[in-house]
């Protein structure tokens, strides 16, 4: 068994005993009440799961773990000479709910470099695909394609004790994790630099060892990179790509088909998507524009000119927060620490001041504010990945962090097949005794 299972399984048994005590004592009490608009609008505010790892709070954004995003920057540990986290530790942290050593952090590095062999028949499978898929559509095949490796999948089939399911599920899940950057750099050289593929470096932490993989050995990319795998990671359960691997995984799918529904959902312009979309839209500013600097009041009309399209503004807006993202700010700290003049960056804070009034003035869009998809871009553009339809698939990567450790504690905690209630609009409008007139 490895440390870091060694020192779950303590844990979880704990905590699993914790949580069936409390559902055995507070069970009947109730949570609060719902209206008939957030059933029809996406749930909003509904408290329907349990996720250990982070917590979404609307004005001050994302803790995991209680923690937040300029607490972890100063408070996990780094590679050597680095500055910004190593996101082997905020997966240690929501795994294990407690700030990792850096111990803890590179015993994480060991163990996924030696798990981190992709099976050749992924490989081919990608390369059966036509050049014009997208790479989140690879992604995700490429995921499913791993699945034959599932070692849950092979267990159940033979039979096991629901108690173990965890254990299976761990071993998927860290192996999965260990195999992405590889999967998703395989899917970049294929695609942007003529199939021209560059082996992982064992001595490289996760992060650093996918910058090296897509071709970026610069110190600099790798900071980038490892802020940028660690910020992704999670953002409570209810989004889509945290619900859907969840609910997926609730069917006892095993964590490669899981992550993959996660990802699908990932891929949507309204959720990851909207970091691609966020590079198009300003590009196609420019380009509209002749090129250059735009001045506010162009930004301003190129705003306008979007909604009334009927379009949205990528990047910004959110479903829970209400206020800036703490994810753009870091990201914007990393601009002014580390790059200090960018066009592309300098047009991102000039979006920043102009859009949210013009957004407020709608009197619709609850949140005026950016998201974390309104910097990342811009900052890979800097370092030279300019492949916006790629931006997605980093997301992904970082992702798994978060809703692999949600799933591995989901199998801890036995929680069942999840399957919500719903309504006709017809029942519904009877509850209320709505007459429908007779046309
Ligand atoms: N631009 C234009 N219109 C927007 C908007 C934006 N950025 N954000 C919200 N709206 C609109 C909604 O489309 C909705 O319009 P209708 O009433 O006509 O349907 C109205 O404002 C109210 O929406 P809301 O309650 O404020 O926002 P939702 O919770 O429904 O949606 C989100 C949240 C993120 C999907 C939305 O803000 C959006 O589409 N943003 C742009 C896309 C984006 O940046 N997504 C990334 C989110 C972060 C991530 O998951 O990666």
């Amino acid at each position: 068994m490895d440390r870091l299972k060694e020192k779950f399984l303590k844990k979880a048994t704990v905590e699993a005993d914790n949580v069936k005590q409390f559902i055995a004592q507070y069970g009947e009490q109730k949570l609060g009440e719902y209206n008939v608009a957030q059933v029809y609008q996406g749930m909003r505010g509904m408290v329907g799961l349990i996720t250990e790892t982070s917590k979404l709070d609307p004005e001050e954004g994302i803790r995991f773990r209680g923690y937040t995003i300029p607490e972890l920057r100063e408070k996990l540990p780094k590679a050597p000479n680095g500055t910004e986290p190593l996101p082997e530790g905020i997966f240690y942290l929501m795994l294990m709910g407690e700030l990792p050593s850096q111990e803890d952090v590179d015993d994480i590095t060991n163990n996924w470099a030696r798990r981190s062999i992709v099976p050749r028949h992924v490989f081919d499978t990608l390369d059966s695909l036509p050049a014009n898929t997208h790479p989140m559509t690879e992604f995700s095949i490429g995921a499913m394609a791993m699945q034959t490796e599932s070692l849950f999948a092979a267990a159940y089939k033979k039979g096991i004790n629901k108690k173990d399911y965890w254990d299976y599920v761990y071993e998927d899940s860290m192996n999965l994790i260990a195999r992405l950057p590889r999967l998703a750099a395989y899917i970049y050289r294929r695609k942007y630099k003529n199939n021209e593929h560059i082996e992982p470096d064992p001595k490289l932490d996760w992060a650093a060892n996918l910058a090296h993989m897509m071709g970026y050995d610069l110190f600099d990319v790798k900071r980038l990179m490892r802020l940028y795998l660690t910020i992704h990671v999670d953002h409570e359960g209810g989004n889509v790509s945290a619900h859907t691997t969840h609910l997926v995984g609730s069917a006892l799918s095993d964590p490669y088909l899981s992550f993959a529904a996660g990802m699908n959902g990932l891929a949507g312009p309204l959720h990851g998507l909207a970091n691609q979309e966020v590079l198009s839209w300003i590009m196609e500013l420019k380009r509209e524009l002749g090129g250059g600097l735009p001045t506010k009041e162009q930004i301003a009309d190129y705003i306008k000119k979007t909604l009334a399209e009927g379009r949205v503004v990528p990047g910004y807006g959110h479903a829970v927060l209400r206020k800036t993202d703490p994810r753009f700010l870091a990201q914007q700290d990393f601009y002014k620490r580390y790059i200090k003049h960018d066009d592309l960056c300098e047009i991102v804070q000039m979006i920043y001041e102009v859009a949210p009034p013009i957004l407020q003035s709608t009197g619709k869009i609850k949140n005026p504010w950016p998201n974390v998809d309104a910097h990342s871009g811009v900052l890979l553009t800097h370092f030279g990945i300019v492949e916006n339809d790629f931006y997605t698939v980093l997301f992904g990567v970082s992702r798994s962090l978060g809703v692999l450790a949600s799933l591995i504690w989901d199998r801890v905690l036995g929680f069942p097949i999840e399957r919500p209630g719903s309504m006709t609009t017809e029942a519904l409008q009877k509850k209320f005794g709505v007459v429908k007139a007779v046309s």
